[in-house]
């Protein structure tokens, strides 16, 4: 049995992609490779990779996550520049014995020295949205009252080969109009993703200020660990984590999620209506479903 999911529409493409890859045998890690990297690549995502909105000063600074469930090892970079795909960077570092997890000038040294593709990652759209922005903050005499971001689209995808092996990886541009070198809870282990080849896998989407708080990955696989279907976990933890931030602060960001179990089946939960995402198995093409808010 082999099984992939994804955050949001974007998915689909890679998910195809990789379900291909998956059926003939490949690994669970080759698998995330190919499939995030098909969602960094394409212009119009403006929350991933190239074509991602940039922060206050107009540069794209780009955040991924990956994790291989067998032997727990995890590689991240975060705050990234000007290469075109910090996923496979992310993974390369998960191979290192040290050292893993790298920030800004220390992670694009490293992506240099190993030989990864540099790529101006701003593209013309973004810098209209940017400087739409700008106006409309100019516009508006308190700033402050714009939300940082409206709607969240980053990519994290949990996959099981036939190996039974669980890998999860993120990749994401964060915020729109964050402060240069805010790093969200994408690249983060146990907050925008984890996964334990035993037990299963769960990454997160949305507002990783508030997503790190309640460490919302690594608490779905715990629940999956202690006895608890993938889906009820998926909805524990979310509706736990968005209970208790809305007692502290009136309110809560939006928090979405998708899990995979070690069988392959897939849970989702959400704070917002509208959550996209995509599944694929062995049994099942890859198809795009919607949420609704449960209330
Ligand atoms: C972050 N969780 O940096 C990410 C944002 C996100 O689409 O999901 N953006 O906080």
């Amino acid at each position: 049995m082999w099984a992939i999911v994804g955050t949001w529409r974007m998915a689909l493409e890679g998910i195809t992609k990789a379900a291909g890859e998956l059926s003939a045998g490949r690994s669970a890690g080759d698998a995330l490779e190919i499939a995030v990297k098909e969602t960094e690549d394409y212009p119009y995502f403006k929350s991933v990779g190239y074509g991602g909105l940039p922060n206050e000063n107009m540069e794209v600074e780009l955040d991924a996550g990956y994790m291989d469930g067998d032997d727990l090892t995890v590689g991240a970079v975060a705050g990234i520049k000007d290469f075109a795909n910090p996923i496979s960077i992310a993974r390369r570092l998960s191979l290192e014995k040290c050292n893993n997890f790298l920030v800004g000038t220390g992670a694009e040294a490293y992506a240099s020295k190993s030989g990864f593709e540099r790529k101006t990652m701003l593209t013309q759209r973004a810098k209209i949205h940017y400087y739409n922005r700008l106006k409309q903050e100019q516009k508006e005499s308190k700033a402050a009252n714009l939300k940082p971001y409206i709607g969240h689209d980053t990519v994290g995808m949990a996959c099981l080969d036939q190996a039974q092996k669980i890998c999860v990886a993120t990749s994401t541009s964060g915020l729109f109009m964050k402060r240069p070198g805010r790093v969200g809870d994408s690249p983060l282990v146990g907050s925008g993703f984890y996964a334990d080849s035993t037990i299963g896998a769960a990454t997160a989407t949305g507002l990783g200020e508030d997503i790190m708080k309640g460490l919302i990955s690594y608490e779905i696989v715990r629940c999956m660990e202690e006895g608890m279907s993938v889906q009820a976990a998926c909805e524990m933890a979310v509706n736990k984590l968005d209970l208790r931030l809305k007692k502290i602060n009136g309110t809560a960001g939006d928090i979405s999620v998708v899990a995979l179990d070690k069988k392959g089946n897939f849970g989702v939960a959400s704070n917002i209506s509208g959550f996209s995402f995509v599944y694929a198995s062995e049994k099942t093409a890859p198809t795009v479903y919607v949420t609704e808010l449960k209330e």
